[in-house]
């Protein structure tokens, strides 16, 4: 048998807490690799470091790049089977150039041209839309067409027949975050094609899943068994913007209701549980008044955020961006983050957070690093 080479390279630094580099040693070591053997020993400051290292780094996308970088897209390259999709991701520059904002999200910016169509497919991957600016999009989620306006959220689990149609004169971009590199890491993904034609020309105003869930605090009688992704296909705007107007307004009435001093928060959540809306996924909406700084904030986990409006200072570790509408970045796992803005900041946030809650290895600075 030709040998062959041992992918094992053990590089032991000549250091205080490593054994002396004798021959010996040297041959013991060249012996591992050959036998596929790896020390903890020479591993262990990276393997088990005294807190999250994470190989992503604080990244700043703006979308005054992003936009035009879609349209070319749109110009140059058709949508259609096997592709499946004009998203354009957003590749940490931690991570090797892998099309992955996080260790864990996926964050695409996706363009659909005038009377265009996303073929249908489904995957195990979870998804939602986020929509910054335009309209004119239906995501067509199991049959059920479901517009897509500025300020909407769309979730969409796994699983679920999708497709997207362009029914207006205009283009159209938003933004997609997914558990693509979550569910890469663990192998856990499966993927079909769907049926080739349109599936729907129908674009109500209103979907199924918002005529039968879209009112607070009522569970119809027939659906009361909790399911693990929400039913409720889209967030309306109009609902985010004024539950955060109106935590804003009690706390100027006196009443502490805002996460801390000018900083209004709402979390998407499942109505049949109260929960996140999707297994891997946690989505957020922030508010900062005129004049309002946070906190430092750590957590285990990744998030990445979006501007949706507004204007104001993003500072991650030691790296700070002015960000305006549309500008997107990533928080690597326990790089504490906080926000400053003078006339006021709306950003949408998404994080793996029910991954690590799940498994019991979520902490957070605010919780005395307990676990
Ligand atoms: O719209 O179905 O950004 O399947 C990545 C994978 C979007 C989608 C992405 C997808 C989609
Ligand atoms: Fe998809």
């Amino acid at each position: 048998m030709p040998p062959v080479e041992s992918p094992v390279h053990i590089q032991a630094m000549d250091s205080a807490d490593q054994p002396k580099r004798t021959p010996q040693l040297e041959r013991l070591y060249r012996d591992f690799e050959r036998q596929l053997l790896v020390p903890l020993w020479t591993e262990i400051g990276g393997l088990m470091p005294p807190q999250p290292m994470s190989k992503a780094l604080a990244h700043l996308w703006r979308w005054k790049d992003l936009l035009p970088a879609a349209e070319q897209a749109g110009e140059l390259v058709p949508v259609g089977r096997g592709g499946e999709r004009r998203a354009i991701a957003l590749a940490n520059p931690g991570l090797g150039g892998s099309p992955f904002a996080t260790p864990t999200l996926w964050a695409a910016i996706q363009y659909l041209n005038p009377q265009e169509d996303a073929p249908v497919h489904r995957h195990t991957q979870n998804a939602f839309r986020f929509v910054v600016e335009g309209e004119g999009v239906w995501t067509v989620v199991n049959g059920d067409p479901v517009a897509m306006r500025r300020g909407d959220f769309l979730p969409q689990a796994g699983w679920n027949w999708h497709g997207h149609h362009n029914r207006s004169d205009t283009a159209m971009a938003w933004i997609d975050g997914l558990d693509i590199p979550f569910q890469h890491y663990t192998e856990a993904t499966f993927f079909e094609f769907g049926l080739d034609e349109v599936e729907t020309r129908e674009a109500p105003e209103r979907s199924r899943s918002e005529r039968l869930w879209a009112h607070p605090g009522l569970r119809p009688l027939t659906h009361l068994d909790p399911t693990p992704a929400t039913p409720l296909l889209a967030y309306r705007w109009e609902y985010t913007d004024r539950a955060l107007a109106e935590q804003l307004a009690l706390e100027a009435e006196g009443e502490p209701v805002t996460v801390e001093p000018g900083h209004a928060a709402v979390r998407y959540t499942n109505p049949t549980t109260g929960d996140d809306i999707l297994p891997t996924l946690r989505t957020e909406f922030h508010r900062l008044a005129h004049g309002t700084e946070t906190a430092a904030h750590q957590e285990v986990g990744s998030s990445v955020f979006q501007v949706f409006d507004g204007t104001g200072q993003v500072t991650v570790g030691d790296t700070t961006w002015s960000v305006e509408r549309g500008d997107l970045f990533a928080v690597p796992s326990w790089q504490p983050l906080s926000l400053a803005t003078d006339q006021g900041l709306d950003l949408f946030r998404f994080s793996d957070t029910p991954v690590f809650e799940r498994l019991h290895l979520n902490r957070t600075n605010m919780e005395g690093n307990q676990a």
